[in-house]
């Protein structure tokens, strides 16, 4: 039923709803019945390359039907979670792509999540199953769902993406096989599609409070999403966009990502991971046009092309960059280098995107963050007491719209503090508006890490640490890095007596069962910790210490 799928989400007020209806963001369709009617029009163009495995549009459509179908005859009905953990292969999208048309719900998990981070989403949501790889990168993530299933309530089936399916397991190539009759699986689910205000999939928060909380976002909403986006990034029916982030972000998943392209009739290929000899074989191999990729990765791309010039990027068009703030001067290499136009996208799950227009000014493109997506998004830069700031001064942003849903799934106390009482959602990000209206990021004032694009809570950081014994006061900050941005940093107070080493906290924090993107890469002792004048510890001041410590600039971004 609609209104269990929707269940525990914070609805745009039905006046808001209207208006985007009218203004056509809205399109009253779900993602499913979209992407399916794409296949209608052009079902011999290719829509999803992975290596070998090459897919037409009918193929894919016809594939996401038949793993929609297994899912029911598993058990699974509208409104079930899967909790989606894959690598990025054809296999994450066949299932996503079913699950949109069954208006079974994916929970994004990133590969690097752990015990900790696995099993407070299946149980926050409620899964009835998960979908994993059997290994990744050394890890057995066909035993740690299993493992997970104790820890859920109800049936918990463990879909696997591999060669080795444990007893127990669902074979999930099998369940994303071509079926033996198309034509009735399409009828099943065409016969009992998801509304298009439900909940189309569970996006993760960037987290600032612990374990990371649930967006619920519509079909509606996702849809506009991934649809506009294709059209300020100049995705069209040509295009061929390369995934290299983990796909389950809503970067390469949205924005516009594998939807976006699809829905445009473009082509999508998958790729594991954005290393760059492999990344621009690929390129070079599958005539890529556009691809989206983090501050850190676009460093890595562009060192690695000066250093062995070639004509391998010769079809890329434009190059997104995103997830953190990317260095000006990291910016203007990229048309000199690539000969490709640089799109900066900085948005978030929660909602608002903010892109440079690919005939924006190099000096936009390059030292701005660049503005809204839709003409229906709000944004303020306000102080500490919400009050607007004067214009081209730094403020904390807030954003309502089409896209920005209006508080956490079942998460009623921080949506408190995220969201204000008319709607607003608090990004915690603080910038400043150029005179064009673009927005450049300054900084925050969120107690978030952003590792190279990764987000973590200092919270969560500073709530595993305490568990260390030795360990009196801990504050997790982020410290400046050349690579990334920005690492984790602890400081820690050591209780009388005790000695505590980096090696002790990351090992604990390792069995605690934690991406490890989220372990500590630097300890600095101390005393004690500075604290405010209202006796909060003193960020603003460790944040400063571990940079003039580094010799380094102090950058907040
Ligand atoms: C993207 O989404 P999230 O949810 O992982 O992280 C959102 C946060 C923002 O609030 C901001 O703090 C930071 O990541 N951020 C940027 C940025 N893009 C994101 N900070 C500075 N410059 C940028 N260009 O990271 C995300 C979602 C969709 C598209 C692109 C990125």
């Amino acid at each position: 039923m609609a209104t269990a799928i929707s269940e525990g989400t914070v609805p745009w007020p039905e006046e808001d709803a209207d208006r985007f209806v009218a203004a056509g963001y809205w399109a009253g369709r779900p993602l499913g019945a979209l992407l399916r009617e794409v296949a209608d029009r052009t079902p011999d163009a290719l829509a999803l390359v992975d290596g070998p495995f090459r897919s037409t549009y009918a193929e894919l459509a016809d594939r996401a039907d038949a793993a929609a179908s297994r899912l029911l005859d598993l058990g699974l009905t509208r409104g079930d979670r899967i909790v989606v953990q894959l690598a990025n292969g054809w296999e994450f999208v066949v299932l996503t792509l079913a699950c949109l048309r069954a208006g079974i719900v994916p929970v994004m998990a990133l590969p690097a999540h752990r015990r900790a981070e696995l099993g407070h989403l299946a149980r926050h949501a409620e899964a009835a199953a998960i979908a994993v790889p059997d290994r990744l990168r050394d890890f057995d993530h066909q035993t740690l769902a299993h493992e997970l299933a104790a820890e859920v309530d109800g049936p918990w089936h463990v879909l696997v993406a591999g060669t080795h399916i444990a007893p127990g397991g669902v074979d999930l190539r099998e369940l994303c096989a071509p079926s033996s009759d198309p034509a009735a699986d399409r009828a099943r689910l065409d016969a009992a599609p998801p509304g298009s205000r439900d909940v189309a999939v569970f996006l993760l928060s960037g987290g600032t409070t612990g374990l990371p909380k649930l967006i619920a976002r519509t079909h509606d909403d996702y849809a506009y999403n991934a649809r506009a986006s294709a059209q300020i990034a100049g995705v069209d029916a040509g295009a061929v966009y390369l995934v290299s982030l983990p796909a389950s972000h809503n970067f390469p998943l949205a924005c516009p990502g594998i939807l976006g392209t699809l829905l445009a009739g473009g082509r999508v290929v998958m790729l594991a991971s954005p290393e760059p000899v492999r990344a621009f074989a690929t390129i070079a191999a599958e005539g890529v046009t556009h691809t989206a990729v983090v501050p850190a990765v676009a460093g890595r791309w562009l060192e690695q092309h000066a250093d062995n010039p070639s004509d391998q990027l010769a079809s890329l068009r434009v190059l997104q960059v995103g997830g953190a703030r990317m260095p000006d001067e990291l910016a203007r290499r990229v048309r000199p280098l690539f000969g490709a136009t640089l799109q900066q996208v900085f948005g978030m799950a929660e909602g608002l995107l903010n892109y440079t227009r690919l005939d924006d000014p190099e000096d936009v493109i390059c030292s701005t963050q660049g503005r809204p997506l839709c003409a229906g998004d709000e944004v303020r830069l306000v102080d500490e007491l919400d009050r607007d700031v004067p214009e081209g001064e730094p403020g904390s942003l807030l954003t309502r719209g089409p896209y920005t849903p209006r508080g956490y799934y079942r998460a009623a106390e921080q949506n408190a503090r995220a969201f204000t009482a008319d709607g607003w959602y608090r990004s915690g990000d603080i910038c400043r508006r150029t005179r064009e209206g673009n927005l450049v990021v300054e900084g925050r004032d969120k107690d978030m890490i952003n590792r190279g694009g990764e987000k973590i809570s200092a919270e969560e950081v500073e709530n595993l640490v305490y568990q260390v014994p030795g360990v009196s006061r801990v504050a997790a900050v982020a410290m400046p890095d050349a690579e990334l941005g920005e690492r984790v940093c602890v400081y820690v107070v050591a209780r009388p007596g005790h000695t505590v080493t980096l090696e002790q906290l990351r090992t604990s924090m390792e069995a605690a069962g934690v991406a490890r993107f989220t372990l500590p890469e630097h300890l600095v002792l101390c005393d004690e910790l500075p604290a405010t004048k209202v006796g909060k510890i003193d960020k603003k001041a460790l944040r400063a210490d571990i940079a003039a410590r580094l010799g380094a600039t102090v950058g907040s971004v």
